[in-house]
């Protein structure tokens, strides 16, 4: 039986993970943790067992997965781009020296960790389109630099130390129930915020920039597919590439009109977000991920924009 602990679980992808994983796991079986109780998430709290925990006190990790006889670890604690080019000390603390402790945790304790990287690990040298799976991957980003580096530090523990690690290079993230905090595809899911607000939406993006994009039932599917995969059909156990869709600015507010015909979209460009954004690949070749464990996404850019505008919708009232 799995006991599963999320660091970083009031988060983006936590809070919505932490739900699935208590639906199929039982809910006290999985561990939610965070550095602070925040507000609005009283309900996940709630629901299961919930600890405070900073990944970067090693002792405290060890005292919470001896405690709840933790055997699987999912880290979601982390700093993402932007913010990381605001603080890069504080990204390059919480991103490397909170996976290094982590890892050593499992080590001693027997458990699998599941760490997510990005499509920051790569930069401008990498090829752009259909960026293979192995590839040149130089990021300009701190943001980055911790994600190739997380990337080669759970294959070292894998193949020195025998540590099931496993990840996916997950793009952009799009969903409605938390806001993504400090990233540069976070103008993706503003932009339905705004599109139901007030119509209108002012983009940090510049038009033409492609990014790749996912939406989060399809983000949880690849976690959990992956955390569950035979171990002895992973090849790429860390960095998988894994795509659902790639789109710019203009492409998704044409599918936002599609539903709303009034929206409008203008922008004023952020300099610092777009030449992070510019040196990030435009779509991912993910044939790993689908011939290793089956990755198969379901949504869209157009049916994505529809369950998203639905949901908000009644989110916001
Ligand atoms: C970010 O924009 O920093 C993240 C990511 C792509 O890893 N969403």
């Amino acid at each position: 039986m799995r006991k599963i602990l999320i660091t970083g679980a009031l988060g983006q992808i936590g809070s919505e993970l932490t739900t699935e994983l208590r639906k199929i796991y039982g809910a006290n079986n999985v561990i939610a943790s965070s550095r602070r109780v925040k507000e609005g998430h009283e309900k996940l709290i709630e629901s299961g067992p919930f600890e405070i925990l900073n990944i970067n006190d090693a002792k405290g990790i060890s005292e919470v997965v001896r405690k709840h006889d933790v055997n699987t670890i999912i880290n979601l604690a982390a700093i993402l781009s932007a913010v990381g080019e605001q603080h890069p000390e504080q990204c390059w603390d919480i991103n490397m020296n909170g996976l290094y402790n982590i890892l050593e945790v499992a080590r001693e304790e027997s458990c699998m960790v599941y760490t997510p990287s990005s499509i920051a690990a790569f930069g401008p040298s990498t090829p752009k389109d259909k960026t293979p799976q192995d590839t040149i991957q130089r990021p300009n980003t701190m943001y980055g630099v911790t994600k190739v580096a997380g990337e080669l530090l759970c294959d070292y523990y894998y193949k020195k130390f025998g540590v099931d690690t496993r990840g996916v290079r997950f793009p952009g993230l799009i969903s409605y129930e938390t806001l993504p905090g400090g990233g540069t595809t976070d103008y993706a899911v503003h932009i339905y915020y705004d599109a139901l607000k007030n119509k209108r939406y002012t983009s940090f993006i510049d038009k033409g920039t492609k990014m790749d994009m996912m939406y989060m039932p399809d983000a949880l599917d690849a976690i959990i597919q992956l955390m569950e995969a035979d171990s002895s059909k992973l090849i790429h156990r860390n960095a998988f590439n894994v795509s659902a869709m790639s789109f710019d600015p203009e492409e998704i507010a044409a599918s936002i009109k599609k539903v709303i015909p009034e929206f409008e979209i203008d922008y004023e460009v952020d300099p610092v977000r777009q030449s992070i954004a510019d040196s990030w690949p435009n779509s991912l070749d993910d044939t790993a991920a689908r011939e290793e464990w089956g990755w198969n996404p379901k949504y869209d850019l157009d049916s994505m924009t529809k369950d998203m505008l639905e949901k908000l919708k009644i989110k916001l009232g």
